[in-house]
């Protein structure tokens, strides 16, 4: 289980976040299994969708404590997802969440669909529609002054890595990069596939992560899954948790 997260409590207070991964019993779990690199992915999110983060704290084997340095840059309620596999002999990866409240002036954002990102200079594209109940392809595509770009990084263990929420209640979908794991040194784009699950229709948040010449940028996506031919009547008594494999 996650054991409470310990983060400033306001917008600016610049300080420390950090939890730990509990047994059961409570005690700290310090081992972990690695997986895209890092041994646990923590991803950060307001509740309405903004300021979404991806980040990788650092683990105190002594304790079992993980921490990064912290500081809110807006107010509101944020979901925190520790993303890891546990070092225990058939363990498959579990993502655990909770909340943390920030004081401040809460503005939400409403969320409108939105297939093109503006990042730092690049334009980001998704293709491809979510079907509820399959798994969906997804393309991303990187531009940068009108031509694609071909000199994506290996970030993680892939040319980038899409992360997906639904909206309203964030449950986090689980995606996966098409194609073999990049070779060290090996550049790929403009196009990134993903094979993405919607478990139902309605509104999803996609964050795609990206690097190139070293620097991870991220842009963020707003689609509509549409409700599969074969699980439109079923939805009610098919009560599949997005949580769940
Ligand atoms: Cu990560």
């Amino acid at each position: 289980m996650l054991a409470p997260i310990a983060a400033p409590g306001a917008v600016g207070a610049r300080g420390e976040l950090s939890f730990q991964v509990q047994t059961l019993s409570g005690e700290a779990t310090t081992e972990f299994a690695e997986a895209h690199e890092k041994d646990l992915h923590l991803i950060v999110v307001r509740t309405d969708g903004a300021e979404f983060r991806h980040v990788h704290p650092q683990l105190d084997e002594a304790t079992g404590t993980w921490s990064l340095p912290w500081t809110w840059d807006s107010a509101g309620t944020y979901r925190v997802y520790a993303d890891f596999t546990p070092a225990t002999e058939g363990a498959e990866g579990v993502t655990l969440t909770r909340t943390v409240e920030v004081a401040g002036t809460f503005a939400p954002v409403t969320s409108e669909v939105r297939r093109t990102a503006e990042v730092d200079g690049f334009d980001v594209t998704l293709d491809g529609d979510l079907t509820a109940g399959t798994t969906s392809d997804v393309t991303v595509s990187v531009a940068r002054d009108g031509k694609p770009v071909t000199a994506l990084e290996p970030y993680l263990g892939a040319f980038g890595h899409l992360v997906a929420l639904r909206d309203g209640d964030l449950s986090y979908l689980h995606v996966h990069a098409q194609g073999d794991a990049p070779r060290v040194g090996s550049t790929a784009g403009p196009e990134i596939g993903f094979m993405a699950e919607a478990p139902t229709a309605g509104r999803y948040l996609l964050y795609f992560d990206f690097q190139v010449d070293g620097t991870v940028h991220s842009a963020e996506f707003v689609v509509d899954a549409g409700r599969g031919e074969m699980h439109g009547a079923s939805d009610e008594t098919h009560s599949d948790d997005a949580d769940s494999h």
